[in-house]
């Protein structure tokens, strides 16, 4: 296979084109220059091949832009956003002039990234570079599989385009190897990426950094490539869009050389162009050298305007005729047009979670990545929008709905993902799929390995998206393998990302009540961290506050004797709720009346009111904490009463109850704080 066909070059723009092409190089150069912040560089370069994809191909609806059926559109250089923000609204986006006009100020619809839901049209937030180039990945597995699912002979309601515009510090990346790994792997065929070959980044030329020939590296992906060197040549490059399209058997990268900074005299392809304002002086020369009105600033020619505004009928005529497709596809098929306009609107079957699971006693022990494979099962199989899997831990995970078969090549149909050892790009992937709706992703690996998927999890939490992450393995108790396996400050790491609710159960049935929370929650991520190590299940008869009280976050499990007001509250999570039960029921012996609070979610209890928060943890009694995790955080909930017993160090290889001990997570431990705790209370009580 030759690594790119090099396509000749046609036509020279023709006049409109030239006007609407500058129209957007000009607005973003104002918009830039106004704010004194930003970046022109991308746009001015990346503005004719941007027009050749949004005139010539994309289809897309400006006077709605969630229609499920339009081609979706991810600028992965989000910094390049001045771009994005002109073609909205040149096309007729809700997006006035006025909005342009205050680019990257306080409460705009034009931020300094695009940001999803911030701004019509606008399908992910993007900026951490890579990123939406496994966004757009995600969505068109997506495509693929709503496509296997719901397509019939003769009905393709599902039937759509994935673009991404990527520059070079996306492809520098890694996560662009990931990703773009996986895109060959899977032949997504309506998947096109165009890349603004502009060979410059901020520290200067490509020449510094990457040589390596990115046609190869994107052909031995298994990717079809191939190479625009005059980025002006709207045909040319339509030309290249048009055989993507037609290329159903591999995704499908398109190199345009562009030039950074295109017609400014002194900054044209060099860094300065990249991520500062021209300058008044620069936009004026850049202006009159290619007979652009200087004043006023913001000039959208009449005739530009009326070119680009044909997207509003071309949309809805596009629209249109799917919308009839569907009808007609509704009446043949009923039940699955229905089951279409579920999933799309994210809505939940009726009785989805009625009868879960309750385990007992007798169940057990069970690790609750165990009890939550269990659920899994259940739920995949109520639930046709679940699909998701594992950065090739799906036997330790526990992620496999079974009998619902693999997301392979050969059969969109599967819900099983193996995203292989990738996690970076699973995180990003499953963004581009809750992005895309219809789809219920989740992705599973090693706790400690969520650091390789730290970016996505935060864009997941900033786009407010439902993904769902199954971390096992989640702390010291996982053991023999030792430190680097053993995770200790990502429990704190990740409660710190706002908008992630991050669930540690402390056995089956509340696991059973994460995942039910889990699925109930349609916006934002949820992580759940399970353990590798079998836990006693809690019995539902003696502790029957278990599926009420996890959604609050934190609730009494065990309380003091029903006289006593207690003298201590143990809190813990996950596998350390055990501990503390233990500690209770010999502190009793001790004359100490201890409270257990199981605390799956910090997150969430956080979230409630003042008044539940006080009759859990009344502000006068001591507290100790016990969680195989950092110390840190846990201040905010106890104050000075607190001692915690924690982690603030490394683990040790050694197997996993020994680790725990040597780490001080004993019954001994337990009592020895909790009375280190009482003594130290007693010193501080005013003398009577
Ligand atoms: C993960 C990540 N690292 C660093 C940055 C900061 N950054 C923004 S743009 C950029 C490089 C710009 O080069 P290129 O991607 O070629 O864009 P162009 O210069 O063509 O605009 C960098 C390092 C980022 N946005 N994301």
């Amino acid at each position: 296979m030759a690594p790119s066909a090099t396509l000749a070059t046609i036509a020279t723009p023709p006049a409109l084109d030239e006007l609407c092409i500058n129209t957007l190089r000009f607005l973003a150069v104002d918009m830039v220059q106004k704010a004194n912040s930003g970046h022109p560089g991308l746009p001015m370069g990346s503005a004719a091949m941007a027009y050749a994809l949004w005139d010539r191909s994309l289809t897309f609806n400006p006077h709605d832009p969630d229609w499920p059926d339009r081609d979706r559109f991810i600028l992965s250089a989000g910094h390049g956003c001045a771009l994005l923000y002109a073609l909205l609204h040149v096309t007729g986006f809700d997006l006035p002039l006025e909005e342009l006009k205050k680019f990257r100020q306080w409460g705009s619809r034009t931020p300094g990234h695009p940001e999803y839901g911030k701004t019509p049209g606008v399908e992910a937030t993007t900026g951490p570079l890579g990123q939406g180039l496994a966004n757009g990945v995600g969505m068109a597995i997506a495509e693929a599989a709503l496509g296997a699912r719901f397509n019939r002979p003769g009905h393709q309601i599902v039937d759509h385009y994935t673009y991404v515009l990527v520059s070079d510090g996306d492809l520098e990346e890694g996560i662009s190897s990931e990703a773009g790994s996986i895109a060959g792997h899977q032949h997504l065929g309506k998947l096109i990426v165009l890349y603004a070959d502009n060979h410059i980044t901020i520290e200067g030329s490509t020449e510094l950094t990457f040589t390596e020939d990115r046609m190869a590296r994107f052909a031995a992906f298994g990717w079809h490539v191939q190479r625009v060197e005059r980025s002006n040549d709207v045909e040319t490059v339509a030309l290249a869009l048009n055989n993507a399209r037609e290329e159903t058997d591999r995704p499908s990268l398109i190199a345009v050389r562009t030039h950074i900074g295109f017609g400014s005299p002194n900054k044209q392809d060099t860094a300065a162009a990249h991520g500062e304002a021209l300058g008044l002086e620069e936009v004026r020369l850049t202006k009159e050298g290619m007979d652009w009105p200087v004043s006023p600033s913001f000039h959208t020619p009449e005739e530009a305007l009326e070119h680009f505004r044909k997207a509003v009928a071309r949309g809805n005529s596009a629209q249109t005729e799917w919308e009839s497709r569907f009808k007609a596809y509704a009446q043949q098929y009923p039940d699955l047009a229905a089951e279409f306009q579920r999933v799309i609107d994210r809505r939940l079957p009726e009785g989805w979670d009625v009868g879960l699971l309750a385990f007992t006693p007798a169940d057990g022990p069970m690790a609750t990545r165990v009890a939550s494979g269990k659920v899994i099962e259940i739920l995949g199989s109520r639930l046709p929008e679940m699909m998701g899997g594992s950065a090739d831990l799906g036997p330790s995970t526990h992620t496999n709905i079974d009998g619902a078969g693999n997301f392979e090549p050969q059969d969109w149909a599967g819900r099983n993902m193996h995203f292989g050892i990738r996690e970076n790009a699973m995180g990003a992937i499953l963004n581009g799929m809750a992005l895309h709706r219809g789809l219920i992703p989740y992705g599973g690996t090693f706790f400690v390995f969520c650091d390789y998927m730290r970016p996505p999890m935060r864009l997941a939490a900033m786009n407010a998206l439902p993904v769902i992450y199954i971390f096992t393995h989640d702390s010291i108790g996982m053991g023999e393998d030792g430190p680097t396996h053993q995770p200790v400050e990502q429990l704190i790491g990740l409660r710190s990302i706002p908008g992630m609710v991050v669930l540690r159960p402390a056995d089956a049935n509340e696991t059973v009540a994460a995942w039910r929370l889990a699925i109930g929650r349609k916006q934002g991520p949820v992580a759940m961290v399970l353990t590798r190590q079998g836990l006693p299940v809690l019995d539902l008869n003696l502790y029957p506050a278990i599926p009420t009280g996890v959604p609050l976050g934190g609730y009494i499990l065990a309380d003091s004797p029903a006289t006593e007001r207690p003298d201590i509250i143990l809190i813990a999570t996950g596998s350390e709720v055990h501990l503390a039960l233990e500690g209770r029921d010999r502190l009793l012996t001790e004359g100490v009346h201890a409270r257990v609070v199981s605390m799956p979610s910090t997150n969430l209890f956080a979230a409630q009111s003042d008044e539940y928060r006080e009759t859990i943890l009344p502000a006068d009694l001591p507290i100790l904490v016990i969680e195989a995790g950092s110390p840190l955080g846990w201040q905010s909930f106890v104050g000075p009463r607190i001692a915690v017993i924690g982690i603030d160090t490394f683990g040790s290889s050694a197997p996993g109850p020994v680790v725990m001990e040597h780490y001080g997570f004993t019954v001994e431990n337990v009592c020895k704080q909790a009375h280190h705790v009482l003594d130290r209370l007693k010193e501080k009580a005013p003398c009577a």
